[in-house]
């Protein structure tokens, strides 16, 4: 039997605001008392795993050791097949301006064209198969922790369509769809992303559902 979270308090140990805004509406019906890492002032720990599982749970770790309440952390990204999976758990970086030239801050538009470059320099055949992956992350302060793993597949378009979401939705298309996650409303996504899978895992869990 795993540790139940019960009715109370809960960090969210992101400071995504599109992944907060998310995992907000997937939470909404079980009650929960949700506070942000960000209302909270924690800091964001260096993520220095491997995987999107070592740096979940470094998240959710350390918010719920700094905070001495449980705590929910998200770590997710994009694969593409034809890529070796990259830019996987560096998903974010490939954002980064620092990494490239520039001011530090994010950049999609460019994080997207990187991607989108690296398959054209593969020819016009490449095939444009990705998914998103997403781990959820619970901890509790004495070092309890569980996690949950979710994962939606599609493929790649350009140009980028759509203005909702966050990240990379608008260059995906989920498998079966046209439009891309940028494009769909928010419960379309939420019905089938890689984060709600990984949801209902954990609703199953600690909710019995
Ligand atoms: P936190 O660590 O504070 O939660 P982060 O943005 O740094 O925020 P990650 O390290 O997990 O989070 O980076 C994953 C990136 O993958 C994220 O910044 C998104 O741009 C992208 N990503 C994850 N889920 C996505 C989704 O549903 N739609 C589009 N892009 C997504």
């Amino acid at each position: 039997m795993s540790r139940k979270l019960g009715g109370g308090k809960l960090v969210i140990a992101t400071h995504n605001a599109g992944k907060l805004k998310e995992i907000s509406a997937l939470l909404a019906p079980y009650g929960l008392d949700c506070i942000s890492a960000g209302s909270l002032g924690l800091l964001e720990p260096p993520e220095t795993g491997k995987t999107f599982v070592a740096n979940a749970l470094i998240k959710a770790r350390a918010a719920a050791e700094a905070s001495g309440l449980p705590a929910l952390a998200d770590d997710s990204g994009l694969s593409v097949a034809a890529l070796g999976e990259r830019p996987g758990v560096y998903t974010a970086n490939w954002a980064e301006r620092q990494w490239f030239e520039g001011e530090p801050g994010r950049d999609w538009y460019m994080a997207m064209g990187k991607v989108e470059g690296l398959l054209q320099a593969k020819g016009p055949d490449t095939p444009r198969d990705a998914w998103f992956s997403c781990v959820l992350a619970l901890a509790w302060p004495d070092g309890e922790h569980a996690v949950f793993e979710g994962r939606v597949d599609g493929s790649l378009t350009w140009p980028p369509r759509g203005e909702m979401g966050f990240g990379y939705d608008p260059v995906f298309v989920p498998s079966g769809h046209e439009q891309t996650f940028a494009e769909l409303q928010p419960e379309q996504k939420h019905a089938m992303s890689h984060r709600a899978d990984a949801f209902a895992k954990l609703v199953a869990d600690q909710f019995g559902g």
